[in-house]
């Protein structure tokens, strides 16, 4: 299994007050038809996008298997399956092989669109991480917690792995914090997040949260990043330092408010280990025990 997912630099404006709300959609080869594996979020007003979402495709490395990805400005929001009411940015046709055999395992390629001239559609980065089947089911939980001066501010962070040298794909994208006036400390909703995503197999590989201040114009600002490893993680290190961009010191620090790792067990091992699942219905069709809807009934379902 490949983990496939997209960023792209330089797409072209296609809105005219704000700028591109870029999706990228997926597809396969299937004889001679297109056949849809799915879509990425909407990033909005952003001309060089990184999503979060992923997909997972089989790599068969006997087979040519040809996919294609539409990038598309999304114009009609309530709609997303609507293309023809978004503005087309580009496609590129690759295939798996491509991709995993390039640099950092990160194919990058100009957007083709014949309406625009060569080169004027933007690039695509399509980054393949092998899933490893063979490797840990440790999840690990967690909870971030950070101070930041401006409490005026709306916070959210975004969970990144390194897959080379000044190259990250992001994982997670929490939710934004509203303000946090006294004293200024931002928590989030606790994450999972597997550690085979976070590491893929390497317990050092760089781990980085990188905070932001939203902004309604998509320029979000960076305040600034920690970085750890998965190994420093199962040791329970609960805080790291917080340094700017350009790797200046803050006087913040990333707090884990909970830290755990768990073993994720897949439905099969449950039933390996003797799991029996039984389920039992019942209908009363009397009314002498009262509404279940109060408490005092003796088939009350306040607690449920
Ligand atoms: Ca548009
Ligand atoms: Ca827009």
């Amino acid at each position: 299994m490949v983990s496939l997912s997209f960023a792209c630099e330089n797409l072209p404006n296609l809105d005219t007050f704000t700028r591109t709300d870029g999706m990228v959609v997926l597809y396969k080869k299937s004889g001679t038809s297109w056949q849809k594996i799915g879509m990425t979020e909407v990033i909005n007003d952003n001309l060089n996008p990184e999503w979060v979402k992923s997909f997972d495709v089989q790599y068969f490395f006997e087979k040519q298997e040809e996919y294609k990805v539409e990038v598309y400005d999304v114009d009609d929001e309530n709609n997303l399956n609507n293309f023809a009411n978004h503005d087309f940015a580009g496609s590129l046709v690759f295939k798996v092989h491509e991709v995993i055999t390039a640099r950092g395992q990160c194919l990058s390629k100009a957007l083709v669109n014949p309406e625009r001239a060569a080169n004027a559609s933007g690039v695509i980065k399509i980054t393949g991480d092998e899933k490893n089947n063979n490797g840990t089911s440790e999840e690990v939980h967690m909870t971030v917690r950070a101070p930041f001066a401006n409490g005026s501010d709306m916070n959210f962070f975004i969970v990144y792995k390194m897959m080379g040298p000044n190259q990250y794909r992001p994982l997670y994208k929490s939710e934004i914090q509203p303000v946090k006036t006294r004293p200024n400390i931002y928590e989030w909703n606790m994450i999972t997040l597997g550690a085979n995503e976070l590491t893929g197999g390497d317990l050092e590989r760089q781990i980085k949260i990188e905070f932001f201040s939203n902004q309604k114009s998509g320029k979000h600002s960076n305040r600034g990043q920690a970085n750890f490893n998965y190994a420093e993680l199962k040791e329970g290190k609960k805080e790291f330092d917080i340094v700017k961009a350009n790797g200046d010191a803050t006087k913040f620090k990333l707090e884990f408010s909970r830290l755990d790792i768990t073993q994720r067990h897949s439905f099969l091992e449950y039933v390996m280990g003797g799991c029996e699942i039984s389920l039992a219905i019942a209908i009363d069709f009397t009314q002498s025990n009262g509404n279940p809807s109060r408490a005092d009934s003796l088939h009350s379902l306040v607690d449920l």
